[in-house]
């Protein structure tokens, strides 16, 4: 299998500093997805708790949080990690890191997605997310309604194979947590996220 095809890094930390998140479209190829999905579909997925945190943040999916040794998505985890490195430490401020938390997270049709919220503190430096199949939006935004709706959204295109790259805490040097969700899922939806904790 062929793991991350090659990615245009001009400016990409200097975009993710901005705007929060960046979609990299293409980072895996038509063949690798369709092998991970096959393989995705063969773990043991459990349905995530439906409310959490302090602020009631509402989630509706299935995860997978624990893969086999030998796992396609723990050797992604892996070349991900080593990219990323490579690709970070020609910018400022970078730190090291290993992505040693991964999930695999699936939203059938008609989830109702999760509602804006901030990755945890926990989480430094950068959190990759792969898109394995594409239903929903993923969005940004500024702030959450007492309903829990996005405030001055804005929705990342993306589809099948692209990866998205999101500011966390630490990231060149800054705590900043951008406020993100994931909202009208009519088709499937399939993301394999990275986080590092130190
Ligand atoms: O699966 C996605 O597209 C986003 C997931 C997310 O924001 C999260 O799990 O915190
Ligand atoms: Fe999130």
């Amino acid at each position: 299998m062929r793991f991350i095809e090659p990615i245009d890094t001009k400016n990409l930390a200097s975009r993710i500093a901005a705007e929060g998140a960046v979609v990299v479209p293409g980072a895996l190829s038509s063949d690798t997805v369709e092998e991970l999905v096959r393989l995705a579909e063969l773990e043991r997925w459990h349905k995530a708790e439906s409310i959490v945190g302090t602020s009631q943040v509402e989630q509706d999916y299935f995860v997978v949080e624990a893969f086999h040794r030998e796992s396609v998505f723990r050797l992604l985890a892996e070349k991900t990690s080593s990219w990323v490195n490579t690709w970070g430490s020609l910018t400022t401020g970078w730190s090291w890191l290993r992505f040693n938390e991964t999930r695999l997270q699936r939203y059938d049709t008609n989830s109702r997605g999760i509602s804006p919220h901030r990755d945890g503190l926990r989480y430094r430096q950068i959190i990759a997310l792969y898109v394995l199949e594409g239903g929903g939006r993923f969005g940004l935004c500024d702030d959450r309604t007492e309903s829990k709706q996005p405030v001055n959204a804005r929705v990342l295109q993306m589809s099948a194979g692209d990866l998205v790259l999101m500011r966390a805490a630490g990231f060149l040097g800054e705590d900043i947590q951008p406020m993100h969700f994931v909202d009208g899922v009519q088709e499937r939806r399939i993301t394999y996220g990275l986080r590092y904790v130190p």
